[in-house]
């Protein structure tokens, strides 16, 4: 008896080969996806684990915190997630080399596996456990992860090779680990949703093509950096908390879970605008979120459900990278109010002389 496929689990190994034959990937880099949310599923495990897995609190040694590129204190997970994700590609043959948030430069695969790993065609950035700052309360992280092509006749990739605008990622893609673990991947062809069925260790399809609502009544940002905004959002978040009596005429309700894996998540889900705007404390950086593994993937993905990514004052995909760990103003979520706060910002330039 033939089974009856139609109610067969569609896994994302089905998904990508499906896709791999509709000429969307080639085979290395559906091998090289496999292989990185494979990397996800064990983060997932080793969150999971929470205070029964000694992997709560901070990385270093008492009083002698680890403080990573970012100038940030690392968490255990932060490291443990970093080493997953490194050991996980190290010997498949399909990167030519990666970079994270958590290392200062970029790793040619050469140096990640001596005994000589045959270098590949991709490049692989990733934030290993974005939100960590949340492990400790038990709420909602993440890792994002983005794919570039190795540029041509680069043997032994440096920083410099990855500073491709974000409208050369091939894939982008994140693994919310929250009362479920959810992977959100694009591959160019539309924004998809696997869920990880723990039962038999599979990321299973339960949403194909995630549309984000044009329209929205809901922002994320941290509002405690109010007074240190720049005019146009000043302008723009007063409107929004004037609701129905102001400019907007409508109400609007505000989330800031401080983890923009899971903030990001819940726009694509019901829509909603993500900001994480220049603030007098970070505008020397150029913002507080980093351009290559957490802007420009999820700007990828959110393009991709039909929604809009932006600086404020340039589409997010077609910022030309200075930097590895390069920091930007977001904007990102449901297109027409994306494109409202980029109108307060183009307006405020417009009344201001240069
Ligand atoms: P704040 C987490 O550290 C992060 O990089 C994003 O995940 C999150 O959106 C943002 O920073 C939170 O920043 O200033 O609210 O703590």
């Amino acid at each position: 008896m033939t089974p009856n496929r139609s109610n067969s689990p569609y896994s994302l190994t089905r998904f990508l080969i499906e896709e791999e034959r509709a000429g969307h990937i080639r085979p290395d880099l559906r091998l090289l996806i496999e292989v990185v949310t494979r990397a996800c599923k064990r983060i997932s495990i080793e969150v999971g684990k929470g205070a029964l897995g000694g992997v709560l609190g901070d990385a270093g040694t008492p009083g002698q915190a680890s403080i990573n590129v970012q100038g940030e204190a690392q968490k255990k997970l932060d490291v443990i997630a970093n080493d997953v994700l490194m050991e996980a590609n190290a010997w498949g043959g399909h990167l030519a080399g990666l970079a994270s948030e958590e290392m200062d430069h970029s790793v040619p695969i050469q140096e990640l596996c001596p005994d000589g790993a045959t270098a590949g065609n991709y490049l692989l950035l990733f934030d290993p456990l974005d939100g960590s700052s949340n492990i400790d309360v038990n709420i909602s992280v993440g890792t994002i992860f983005s794919v570039l092509r190795c540029p041509e006749g680069v043997e032994k990739p440096a920083d410099e090779h990855y500073l491709q605008p974000g409208t050369e990622q091939l894939v982008a893609g994140y693994c919310t680990y929250g009362p479920n673990t959810t992977l959100v991947l694009t591959i160019g062809h539309g924004t998809h949703a696997f869920t990880l069925d723990r039962e038999i260790g599979s990321f299973t399809l339960t949403t194909r093509g995630m549309k984000i609502p044009e329209d929205t009544q809901e922002f994320a940002v941290n509002m405690s950096n109010q007074r240190h905004w720049q005019p146009p959002m000043q302008s723009y978040v007063a409107d929004l908390l004037a609701g129905k009596t102001g400019p907007r005429g409508k109400d609007f309700n505000m989330r800031w879970v401080a983890s923009m894996v899971a903030d990001v998540h819940r726009l694509l889900t019901r829509g909603g605008i993500f900001s994480y705007p220049l603030d007098a404390k970070c505008e020397a950086k150029g913002g507080k979120l980093r351009l290559m593994y957490e802007a420009n993937p999820m700007a990828m993905l959110v393009e991709q459900a039909g929604g809009a990514a932006s600086t404020g004052r340039q589409r997010m995909l077609e910022v030309t990278p200075t930097g590895l760990h390069q920091r930007v103003p977001v904007f990102l979520g449901s297109r027409n109010e994306v494109e409202a706060a980029v109108r307060y910002h183009r307006e405020f330039d417009q009344q201001t002389p240069a």
